[in-house]
């Protein structure tokens, strides 16, 4: 059960953040309208949802998911592993703070987004990206081991534009991972049903499972009518501004 989010809407220099998507520049004002309905989707699902002061120090600091891994009982502080996002998470320690008791923290030389990490019940993936090393990642799972978690390491370098693992595929509940083509016959997800994004709709994969709902990115019918036959309860956001700057549902808040 998810009752808390914490979120930031994007600042007036959004379009000056790291993008690779060559989808053009986003625009502000949509941008902020999208980010209000995620908002307010998140409050449907029945979480209770803190916004941060827009950051323009930081044109990324809208996508709060890689600053922070949080769990229901504690939190882990990132070390981005782009150096002009790491200043982002000085200012969501005191967020966090205000939550959990026990807050833990990657080290140099280690580097880790949060986007990199999926939890699926007890267990969490770990991504090794162009964001997360090998140092980070194994400090997590160090923690995650003392906190009563298992976990396994997923290296996605060599998957053709993948900045995160949470790109890549993410936890829609009941045993089910839903992932891309790419990943889906991955060893890591064994022990799951893997939900297989059709071609065409990866950037779909990266969703999220709230409460009693599924929230996915509109414009991707397949996998939409998918998770509905599945019988899930599916809510479509247009996520089109925040996709140019390479960001995705799961980006946009930190969820416990
Ligand atoms: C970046 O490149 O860091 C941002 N423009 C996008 C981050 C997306 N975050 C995520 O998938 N968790």
């Amino acid at each position: 059960m998810f009752t808390r989010a914490i979120v930031r809407p994007p600042a007036s220099n959004f379009a000056q953040g790291l993008t690779s998507a060559g989808l053009g520049l986003p625009d502000l004002e949509k941008a902020l309208a999208q980010h209000a309905r995620y908002c307010a989707t998140l409050e449907r699902c029945g979480l209770a949802v803190t916004a941060l002061p827009a950051e323009s120090d930081f044109p990324d600091a809208t996508f709060v998911e890689d600053t922070a891994v949080v769990t229901s009982t504690f939190a882990v502080l990132t070390r981005p592993g782009a150096p002009a996002r790491r200043g982002e998470v000085a200012s969501i320690e005191p967020a966090l703070a205000e939550h959990f008791e026990r807050i833990h923290a990657i080290a140099a030389p280690g580097t880790l987004d949060g986007g990199d990490i999926c939890q699926a019940d007890n267990h969490f993936f770990i991504g090794i990206s162009e964001r997360t090393n090998e140092a980070g990642a194994n400090q997590l799972a160090q923690l995650l081991t003392r906190e009563g978690h298992t976990s396994s390491l997923v290296d996605i370098r060599r998957v053709p534009n993948m900045l995160h693992l949470k790109s890549a595929f993410t936890f829609v509940g009941d045993g089910r991972i839903v992932a891309i083509e790419a990943l889906a016959d991955h060893e890591a997800l064994k022990n799951h049903e893997v939900i297989r994004v059709a071609r065409g709709e990866g950037y779909a994969a990266n969703l999220l499972r709230l409460n009693d709902r599924v929230v996915i990115a509109a414009g991707f019918p397949a996998l939409h009518e998918q998770l509905q036959s599945l019988g899930y309860d599916v809510i479509a956001l247009d996520m089109s501004e925040f996709r140019k700057m390479d960001g995705a549902l799961t980006c946009l808040s930190l969820r416990f």
